[in-house]
């Protein structure tokens, strides 16, 4: 049975790509900092529960220990907004805050599992970037960079892995109605956090991007999607949103 490590899988689009890799027969290390909730998901899914914080280097060494000398797939998920503010007035501890579990955390993981993945013979790494990773937005300056900063490791990697048996996706969906993206990016303000999607018909669910990554993942392994986005029909670009 083909296994895969996902990061970030307590909620959102990690639990959901956890859940449906693991009807595609993939086992599935479900990985992330809340315990009570990926024991519940590995429970649910035939899985195994890791408790790891990606940005404590002692913890994902840990997490390497426990997945073992070979995977197929690793998908680097675990990631976050905070806050909007502009740029003259930023807080330098949210940016370093969406800096550390966006990309050293993405980092972190990845070093520590790319042999495993080379030692597979046949590894796919699927790092969740984002629109954020390719365009810019007033409010958005933290968040956009660290982004760019995932699209770069992302594009990197390829170039540094070629020759050896590890294809790279980089994943970046726009706008995607989950329960704490936004909210977390808000403090936890419910109706800040709902009205990014008032009036949007139908945003994404994490359920597509998680359809979206085991197509990536299922194709034969000579072909590498090197990036995919994903945005709802009512989302032309970033700032062009229709709403009823
Ligand atoms: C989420 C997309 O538009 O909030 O990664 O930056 S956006």
């Amino acid at each position: 049975m083909p296994n895969a490590v996902v990061t970030g899988a307590s909620s959102g689009i990690g639990a959901a790509t956890a859940r449906a890799l693991a009807l595609a027969g993939f086992h599935v290390f479900c990985v992330a900092r809340r315990t009570d909730r990926i024991e519940a998901l590995a429970g649910e899914i035939g899985g195994t529960a890791i408790t790891c914080d990606v940005t404590d280097e002692a913890q994902v060494a840990a997490l390497a220990d426990a997945v073992g000398p070979s995977l197929d797939l690793l998908l680097n998920n675990a990631g976050g907004a905070v806050g909007t503010d502009h740029v003259a007035v930023s807080s330098p501890d949210d940016w370093r805050h969406m800096y550390e579990v966006n990309v050293i955390g993405t980092l972190l993981v990845t070093r520590a599992l790319l042999p495993a993945l080379v030692a597979s013979g046949a590894g796919t790494l699927i790092n969740l970037g984002s629109t954020a990773g390719h365009i810019t937005y007033e409010g958005g300056g933290g968040y956009t960079a660290a982004k760019h900063g995932v699209t770069a490791m992302t594009e990197t990697l390829r170039l540094e892995l070629n020759g050896q048996p590890v294809r790279v996706t980089e994943i970046a969906p726009g706008m995607v109605r989950t329960d704490e993206f936004s909210l977390n990016r808000f403090g936890g303000d419910q109706a800040k956090a709902d009205a990014i999607y008032a009036g949007v018909r139908e945003p994404l669910v994490a359920e597509d991007i998680a359809d979206a990554i085991v197509w990536v993942a299922t194709r034969p392994q000579h072909v590498n999607v090197d990036l995919m986005v994903l945005k709802p029909i009512a989302q032309a670009a970033a700032h062009k949103v229709h709403r009823e």
